[in-house]
């Protein structure tokens, strides 16, 4: 037996060193991603028909992966996922009160993907671990309520409540899986029915009952978040999710993850249950957490417990992007990427300029303004470094809060990557209000070189070199922002202007 067993184990482990450490999914040419959801898409259930039918012109706007919004039943049709009912539902059952969730249902949710790899466009699917709402009973717990700016303080005797915590998922049964969530897979919650009082943080007793280590340390302990909050250290919930993430990734033939709140679950589950979906799936399939810290040191640190098997969302780039935006010209530009992960850790940033919640309305609003939008798509798009995401409400606006469509900015800086931004990187970040770089294209991508040039400020020039193999090429503003000419010298040098408040790509076309 033991034979068979080491045999297995040395097949995995050689599977795993046939796979590069962190491969992105970026090939040849450049990767881009695209978030293909905002908060408030219409809950019409037709977004899922709307992403088949974009996915031949997302092709070929350059778009190569598709990260989807969370898939499954939510506590209600509205629900845009992320009050995460049945992980299993996707659409498929008929659950509170629906069978088809606000995006559509599974089966149209299959014809999207399929749509999609017919264009070549990898599928990431969206992963909500941390917490599940919506539950189907009630039940009496053994609890005692901490100081919700420190979990790690009791402030009250043990006493009874009523928590929601009973999921038996009655539309599905036992399909897929037969595993029921009792009180005892939580390991806490905010909302006792039989009192119900607000503000409430209640840590449930039990044996072997405590917040989960290590978390963000945020409030003492910051395990818990919302909702009724997963125990990671129960091993029958280890093993249902990682039963349930191998069954995701199959059923829709996922590329990849979008992990949900790491910052509230025991960093070495997210870890391990990536390495055992991995496994179970013999891919090394692509990861991004989300780790919501504006804090470079707490990335690093997470990285690290997570030993570097997934890359993270750049927040910091995001606050540095959001506050040059709230600057009126007073950001120095030439801090921009300072405390970045995309500037110390390239192969593990995805780089983003907006999200579901940084947008108007949202939990952690913090929206880059419009006039901002072009600079910091060209900084996400146009440089060598990180793994960029273009936000659906960005491409598309958010007719919800009045947000216009930023496609006739994006679309020429997506034409840039696509087809420019390759070969050696030269930066001149000198000035604080106007920065630039260049790329100085390379051999598989005839044509491609670039020169980016930006200010917050008013508009000028600054003089940049992009290769000898350039001389006396007439290069334009791909953006259209300029519609005058740079003519390259014979040195490989020359002098790029930009508007102010504004970005200019040039290219040779
Ligand atoms: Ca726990
Ligand atoms: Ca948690
Ligand atoms: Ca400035």
């Amino acid at each position: 037996m033991w034979k068979k067993g080491f045999s297995v184990f040395l097949a995995a482990l050689l599977l795993i060193s046939l796979l590069p450490a962190n491969k992105s999914a970026q090939a040849a040419d450049n990767g881009t991603m695209m978030q293909y959801f905002e908060w408030y898409v219409p809950n019409d259930g037709n977004h899922w028909n709307r992403l088949q039918n974009d996915a031949a012109n997302l092709k070929s706007k350059g778009i190569t992966a598709v990260w989807l919004p969370p898939a499954w039943k939510g506590t209600q049709q509205n629900d845009v996922g992320y009050g995460a009912y049945d992980l299993y539902d996707l659409g498929e059952f008929n659950q509170k009160g629906t069978v088809r969730t606000k995006y559509g249902t599974k089966a149209q949710l299959q014809s999207a993907i399929t749509a999609l790899k017919n264009n070549g466009i990898q599928v990431y699917g969206d992963v909500v671990m941390n917490h599940k709402g919506g539950a189907d009973a009630t039940e009496t717990v053994r609890a005692v309520e901490v100081n919700p700016s420190n979990r790690n303080q009791e402030i009250s005797g043990e006493y009874d409540i009523q928590a929601w915590t009973k999921f038996d998922f009655p539309g599905r049964g036992n399909t897929y899986s037969s595993f029921k969530w009792r009180w005892y897979h939580f390991d806490g919650s905010d909302w006792d029915q039989s009192r119900q009082l607000a503000n409430r943080i209640y840590k449930f007793r039990g044996t072997g009952k405590a917040w989960d280590w290590e978390v963000d340390s945020e409030n003492g302990n910051y395990d818990y978040l919302m909702y009724a909050d997963v125990d990671m250290d129960h091993p029958d919930v280890v093993n249902e999710l990682r039963n349930w993430g191998t069954w995701y990734a199959n059923t829709l033939n996922l590329d990849g993850f979008r992990i949900d709140a790491v910052k509230h679950i025991k960093y070495s589950f997210t870890r391990d249950w990536l390495t055992s979906v991995r496994n179970a799936r013999g891919k090394n399939m692509f990861a991004v957490a989300e780790f919501w810290k504006n804090d470079l040191g707490a990335l690093e640190n997470y990285l690290t417990k997570t030993s570097w098997n997934h890359s993270v969302f750049d927040v910091p780039l995001h606050y540095n992007l959001f506050n040059a935006s709230n600057g009126g010209g007073n950001y120095d530009m030439r801090n921009i990427l300072n405390g970045t992960v995309m500037q110390k850790h390239p192969t593990h940033a995805v780089t983003f300029v907006d999200n579901h919640d940084s947008q108007p309305s949202q939990a952690l609003q913090s929206f880059v303004q419009g006039w901002f939008k072009p600079l910091a798509y060209a900084l996400i798009l146009t440089r060598q470094q990180g793994y960029p995401s273009v936000f659906y409400g960005d491409y598309y606006g958010i007719p919800n809060n009045n947000v216009p469509s930023f496609k006739s900015k994006i679309d020429p800086l997506l034409e840039a990557r696509q087809k420019y931004a390759y070969g050696t990187q030269r930066d001149y970040f000198d000035h604080h209000d106007i920065i630039g770089f260049t790329r100085e294209g390379d051999a598989a991508h005839a044509g491609s070189g670039l020169a980016t040039i930006m200010s917050d400020g008013p508009g000028g020039t600054k003089r940049m070199f992009v290769g000898t193999s350039k001389a006396n090429q007439v290069w334009r503003d791909i953006t259209g922002n300029r519609t005058d000419t740079v003519t390259i010298s014979s040195d490989g040098w020359a002098t790029f202007p930009v508007n102010g408040g504004s970005v200019s790509v040039w290219v040779k076309r």
